[in-house]
């Protein structure tokens, strides 16, 4: 194993009172909560492009950060670097899974052919590290943002020449992902959008993802992908209008391609933000569908209109997080760390303060979820709000079993009625203050 992080001790759960920086607080992997252990309930994952790659550089500055490792960048020797250090780093802090983009592995080279190259070696390595450690893939994906050939969009592309590109690359990770074993594959359409109606078909772009979609769903069977297919969800940023806007957007396009079987929808946190949603909102409308997937766990913020991608740390919306994947069983992904340091804090200390921050927010949330659960309050209110629908006409509506006319005779029957009642909401949310902080 190698040995980047040798100033930094083995994190392991201390509990609350513990004021080791580099401990945990709250996560405690193997505590069982209702049934399952922290660490099965919390599959955690570090995104390759965010950890390993991104050093701080925005669009007014450069690098603060050093992502070497020792070795120049824009080489094998920096690629195989990064894959020392990220499972050095993840083992440390015991994450079970990783993420990755094709071009977060190599460097990208001019001809497609050579940059695949790169890939099986690197995979390679990544393979013998995976059986080392244990660690595991828990998605691929392509990039299919950065290069400028997509400037006009991937599957959206006016270019059927630059549609083959996509089409190479989605073959390529997702021969990548079989190879690693990913559970996973995401599409997330960084440049399927567009900024006017000016120069743009919505209609043909649109069918066209949905045909770059379907040969990947052909093709990954066929190699033996068994997992799931993953829309994620952005509105805005880069492009104006982004085709996934969120999850009953992406879960629409799905259903009329008939690619709902295939998919299942990952939520991002910060996407929802953009979307005007709250992550909850999104992680609702998936479990309801039946698509629930996987999590970007990050957050956003709200004074900002952009993708900040920060660690998350607002432990309530963990805990609605959590509250949504709790009552739908669990993900068949996992939550993968979609998240950078600020750019002032650069440290190596910093990589893993944020990670412990984050896991021990994930597990607060986990923790006051199943207090809320097990409470029984929030379910019990919810229930008899609609307990009207238990009458004889209301099971008569639920049961399809009745018409305009009917409920219309009914409605003439009362004549006039009594406002619904109060949906308490205050009450509601000081039952939850009193279950996280009592
Ligand atoms: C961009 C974003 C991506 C996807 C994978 O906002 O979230 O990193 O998660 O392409
Ligand atoms: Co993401």
């Amino acid at each position: 194993m190698s040995n980047f992080f040798s100033n930094i001790p083995q994190v392991t759960y201390e509990g609350k009172d513990s004021k080791n920086p580099f401990a945990f607080k709250f996560y405690d992997a193997e505590k069982v909560i209702m049934g399952k252990k922290m660490k099965e309930h919390l599959p955690f994952a570090m995104a390759w492009w965010h950890n390993l790659c991104a050093a701080g550089t925005d669009m007014f500055g450069r690098d603060t950060a050093d992502k070497s490792f020792g070795a120049e960048k824009g080489t094998m020797e920096h690629a195989k670097a990064k894959v020392d250090a990220g499972f050095e780093f993840m083992q440390k802090l015991g994450i079970e899974y990783f993420c990755f983009h094709d071009v977060d592995l190599v460097p990208e080279a001019e001809d497609i052919k050579e940059t695949n190259k790169r890939l099986d070696e690197i995979t390679d390595y990544m393979l013998e590290k995976m059986k080392e450690t244990g660690i595991k893939c828990l998605w691929g994906t392509a990039n299919m943002f950065s290069n400028p050939r997509f400037m006009s969009g991937a599957g959206s592309t006016c270019s059927a020449d630059v549609f083959c590109f996509a089409a190479a690359q989605t073959k390529k990770a997702l021969e990548l992902t079989v190879k690693l074993g990913g559970k996973g594959y995401v599409f997330w359409g960084g440049r399927e959008g567009y900024e006017t109606l000016l120069n743009t078909d919505v209609k043909f772009e649109q069918e066209n993802i949905a045909r770059l979609m379907k040969m990947a769903v052909a093709y990954g069977r066929s190699i033996g992908f068994k997992g799931d297919f993953y829309i994620e969800p952005k509105p805005k940023e880069p492009m104006k209008h982004q085709y996934d806007f969120d999850s009953a957007t992406a879960i629409g396009f799905l259903k009329q391609h008939g690619l709902d079987k295939d998919f299942k929808i990952n939520i991002e946190a910060n996407h929802a933000t953009l979307a005007g949603h709250t992550f909850e909102h999104e992680l609702r409308i998936s479990a309801i569908n039946g698509m629930l997937g996987s999590i970007d766990a990050n957050q956003g913020d709200y004074l900002l209109g952009w993708d900040t991608d920060e660690f998350p740390t607002d432990v309530y919306t963990a805990t609605y997080c959590m509250l949504e994947v709790l009552r739908a069983g669990g993900l068949t992904g996992g939550f993968n760390f979609d998240a950078k340091n600020r750019r002032s804090s650069n440290t190596v200390e910093d990589m893993f303060h944020a990670f412990i921050m984050a896991m021990d927010t994930y597990a607060l949330g986990l923790i006051n979820a199943a207090k809320i659960i097990e409470d029984g309050r929030l379910d019990a209110f919810i229930k008899e709000k609609y307990q009207s629908f238990e009458s004889e006409i209301g099971q008569k509506i639920l049961n399809d079993q009745t018409s305009l006319e009917e409920l219309a005779a009914h409605a003439e029957k009362l004549g006039s009625t009594k406002e619904p009642k109060s949906g308490r909401q205050e009450y509601l949310n000081s039952i939850i203050n009193a279950i996280l902080f009592g």
